[in-house]
């Protein structure tokens, strides 16, 4: 799938495109000259590429980190143009997975969840929804539109919040061997608790994909809630870690994730032979991976808000939101 390489050289086209649109705003009139206007671009571009300005795409960025150390994009409003990235992803004809948990009272998030996803979340695309619930009786009907479907999957309840957590990395597993390698290209692993508020959209596909935590992005890493306990094997020693990545999403290619989930799986299986369960449980095991598997693109916390947190100034546009809610009320145990 080399995208650079899905039309004859759309690089040049592209930046171009890029450097003058986002430097200011452009009328209608203005907008369609350009477009007209690409060809000759893309002339200009091959005569005089030395002096043509890409970079000027980034400038916009200035307030944030938009790359990570090893040269993964972060991304955040500002970095990216989403027409340009739909347009280049669209023509693959592409299906996304996404596995939502709604497991014992946690169906009452579902409606939302599906309605405000079918908004914002990858329009356009094939979607799978793929929902996990011990209620199927109790899933919603929401009205999907073309090209979208969902899959009610039943699986067990439990009296105990932090197994029906940690249990997703197994579920999401066996899901994908039985079922979602067959009938998609990407996938995303959300929270339910959680509503969709602007576009998610293709600028978010990559081979493995994270947030960072809304709560720990402007902290230095020792204060970040890794598993600390050397016996576990979620453990991170304090001067080591990249970001402290939120459980609520995990994505990427289908078959990225599953090595991901595989081994999250059974190093939690491991740990509970040994009756230790991580801090944050499928999280503190997430994040020791991903320090171990760089992702390949990390979102910004834009893609995981919580609701109960005021919007700081770095965050231009809250795309996904985990909502507020009673634990004791929607937890099976406190
Ligand atoms: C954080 C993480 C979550 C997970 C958890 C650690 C964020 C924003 N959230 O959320 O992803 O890593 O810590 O365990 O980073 N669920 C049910 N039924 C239940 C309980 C949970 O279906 O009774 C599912 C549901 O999809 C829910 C998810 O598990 O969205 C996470 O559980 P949570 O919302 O209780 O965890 P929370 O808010 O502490």
């Amino acid at each position: 799938m080399n995208v650079a390489l899905a039309t004859p050289h759309p690089r040049y086209v592209y930046f171009s495109f890029f450097s003058e649109r986002l430097n200011r705003e452009m009328t209608i009139d203005e907008d369609q000259q350009y477009h007209r206007s690409i060809e000759i671009t893309t002339w200009l571009w091959s005569v005089q590429h030395s002096q043509a300005r890409p970079l000027f795409y980034f400038s916009r960025c200035t307030d944030v980190v938009s790359v990570t150390p090893w040269l993964a994009p972060i991304v955040w409003e500002g970095t990216f143009d989403a027409v340009l990235i739909d347009n280049i992803y669209k023509p693959m004809n592409l299906t996304v997975a996404t596995t939502v948990f709604a497991v014992g009272k946690y169906v009452r998030f579902l409606q939302d969840f599906l309605e405000t996803a079918e908004k914002h979340f990858m329009v356009g695309f094939h979607v799978r929804y793929y929902v996990f619930t011990d209620r199927p009786h109790d899933v919603p009907s929401v009205n999907l539109s073309q090209g979208r479907h969902l899959s009610v999957i039943q699986v067990p309840g439990s009296n105990r919040w932090q197994e029906i957590s940690a249990r997703r990395m197994e579920i999401i597993q066996t899901t994908i061997e039985r079922q979602i390698r067959g009938e998609a290209d990407y996938i995303f692993c959300l929270d339910v608790d959680s509503k969709f508020h602007a576009h998610w959209g293709s600028e978010s596909l990559g081979r493995l994909v994270a947030v960072i935590h809304p709560g720990y992005y402007e902290q230095t890493r020792d204060r970040f809630p890794y598993e600390r306990r050397p016996a576990s094997t979620a453990y991170i020693p304090m001067d080591e870690g990249d970001y402290y990545y939120g459980g609520a999403m995990i994505g990427g290619f289908v078959e990225d994730v599953y090595t991901l989930a595989k081994v999250c799986r059974t190093r939690f299986e491991e740990d509970a032979g040994n009756s230790i369960e991580a801090a944050w449980q499928e999280e503190s095991h997430l994040n020791r991976y991903l320090l171990d598997n760089k992702p390949s693109k990390v979102l910004s916390p834009e893609y995981l808000w919580q609701d109960i947190k005021a919007k700081t100034k770095e965050v231009k546009v809250i795309r996904f939101s985990g909502v507020i809610k009673n634990y004791a009320d929607v937890r099976p145990n406190v």
